[in-house]
């Protein structure tokens, strides 16, 4: 009984831990940002997911009017069996401080494509929303080894107080208060202890065993979960093959690859940024060429240089997957770009890099990217610091600094934008509705039976695919709301479409 409760206490103290510790992620990007609709009540959502799984995710919910009473939470998967069995929600709390902001924690007790529901009460009735959530573990934490001393001792303790109970017990019990303890006696209590040593000993040799089999299981989850390796290989002077490396877990191209799902009208969105500068960026829509999950590029003319690639795609449970690669390319002179393809050049990002910005007040920064034809692109936003949910504001003027006409979606979104850290661990890729997949989105309302509020804030009607909605008016004024995950120099990519042309701003952000 002791033991097992020693070894309880040392697998809780391990959880414990594992709640304290700083550690990078995924793409370095892990927390689900999310604005969007619920019914009446303008919603944004920051879902802070947790280092291990299980763990306690803590959502944070920003409404924009003053007229939302309540809301719960509750945590299921997106979609399949489970998805529409919700467990007792979370009421949120109501800062004290800030009456528009809600805070509510919850455990994600499942790796995988999950979604946070919430129901709100307010002046204009109740209303639902989903925001999916990538669950996953990030990292292994180690046991510290003194942590792993004293659990051993304590362990060692009970267990030997245990046997020497028995012992006692076995070697007492039977006899008369204050008699002699007889031989026989003493005898008996001798074969308690050793039985009870015995049992002692298998005990212990089971629960280290259950533990090193759960420890391997999880590395290897952990490791599912690590950003998969692309195989990239150039043939044919621009025909970019491009796969899952043989390298990655075989789930990863037995399961996910050949089963993807589109995402805003494509299979795989392909970021090629040439380093160390991240001053060219191409954003690429390669087609699938077998079942297997093996895609190719005829590229477009690409200045030589090395690059790093990634690969969004989103598997068919919603859940959204970045492979990551590298390639030295030579001077390609390929096909121009057509479609949704797009490209954009910037100025080298260096380590002193702050070019445009210039100081407006205490909190907020506005900096300015003047394009070819003049078009300007403002950003504006408040102090840029790690860790904190904000919102990133886009304005587009054309030349005469007047707001400009003309915006259509790109894709489906008013905006896409990419985010990437100089040192290349975080690229995150996200819209006006947040950093969560269109594809999940989908998902999310498909089982919740309506248009998620991203969609239907541009008027698309259920059912209506992007390839055949027609060219909605996009204002020059756009948010997104993110999160920059640690302190470093970023570069934003900001992509729109204008008059039919893809048009691709560049900034900087230094993130303390
Ligand atoms: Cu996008």
């Amino acid at each position: 009984m002791h033991v097992r409760r020693a070894s309880l206490i040392a697998l809780l103290a391990a959880v414990l831990i594992g709640f304290v510790r700083p550690a990078l992620a995924h793409v370095g990007s892990p927390d689900v940002f999310y604005e969007g609709d619920a019914g009446p009540y303008h919603l944004i959502v920051t879902v802070i997911v947790p280092q291990v799984i299980p763990g306690v995710a803590e959502v944070q919910i920003r409404s924009q009017s003053g007229d939302v009473k309540s809301i719960s939470t509750a945590v299921t998967r997106l979609t399949g069996p489970g998805s529409n069995l919700a467990p007792v929600p979370d009421i949120a709390q109501r800062s004290p401080i800030d009456p528009h902001l809600f805070t509510s924690a919850l455990w994600l007790m499942e790796y995988g494509s999950l979604q946070v529901r919430l129901k709100v009460n307010g002046a204009h009735g109740g209303a639902d929303m989903s925001v999916p959530v990538p669950s996953f573990a990030r990292q292994m934490l180690p046991m510290p080894k003194w942590l792993g001393v004293l659990l051993l001792a304590l362990l060692s303790g009970l267990a030997i107080g245990a046997i020497s109970i028995i012992g006692a017990a076995a070697r007492d019990s039977k006899l008369a208060k204050g008699a002699p303890v007889t031989p026989e006696a003493r005898r008996k209590g001798r074969r308690a202890m050793l039985v009870s040593a015995a049992i002692v000993a298998a005990v212990f040799y089971l629960a280290f065993a259950w533990w090193g089999a759960d420890a391997r299981e999880f590395a290897r989850i952990t490791q599912v979960f690590k950003p998969p390796k692309l195989a990239l290989t150039l043939t044919g002077g621009n025909r970019l093959a491009i796969s899952a490396a043989d390298s990655n877990d075989p789930v990863i191209q037995q399961k996910i690859m050949p089963q993807l799902m589109p995402d805003h009208g494509h299979l795989m969105h392909l970021f090629m940024v040439r380093t160390p500068g991240l001053d060219r960026m191409w954003h690429l829509h390669p087609e699938a060429i077998n079942r297997e999950g093996a895609f190719a590029e005829n590229l477009p003319p690409i200045e030589a240089g090395h690059y790093q690639v990634f690969a969004d795609v989103v598997d068919k449970s919603g859940f959204p997957w970045t492979l990551i690669g590298a390639i030295d390319l030579p001077q390609i002179s390929g096909a121009p770009l057509s479609g949704d393809d797009s490209s954009g050049t910037a100025a080298p990002l260096t380590a002193t890099s702050s070019p445009s910005i210039s100081k407006v007040s205490e909190s907020s920064d506005t900096a300015t990217d003047v394009l070819a034809d003049g078009t300007r692109v403002i950003w504006r936003h408040d102090a840029l610091r790690a860790n904190t949910p904000m919102l990133l504001w886009f304005e587009v003027q054309d030349k005469n600094g007047e707001a400009a006409r003309g915006l259509e979606p790109y894709m489906g979104m008013a905006a896409h934008a990419e985010i990437i850290a100089s040192d290349l661990s975080v690229f995150a890729h996200i819209h006006p509705s947040g950093s969560v997949p269109m594809a999940a989105l989908m998902m999310a309302s498909a089982d919740a039976g309506k248009t998620p509020g991203a969609m239907s804030a541009m008027n698309m009607p259920a059912g209506v695919t992007m390839r055949e909605m027609p060219p909605a008016i996009v204002a020059p004024n756009i948010s997104m709301p993110y999160g920059f995950p640690k302190p470093d120099l970023y570069r934003i990519f900001f992509q729109f479409k204008r008059g039919g042309q893809i048009e691709t701003a560049a900034f900087d952000a230094r993130v303390n």
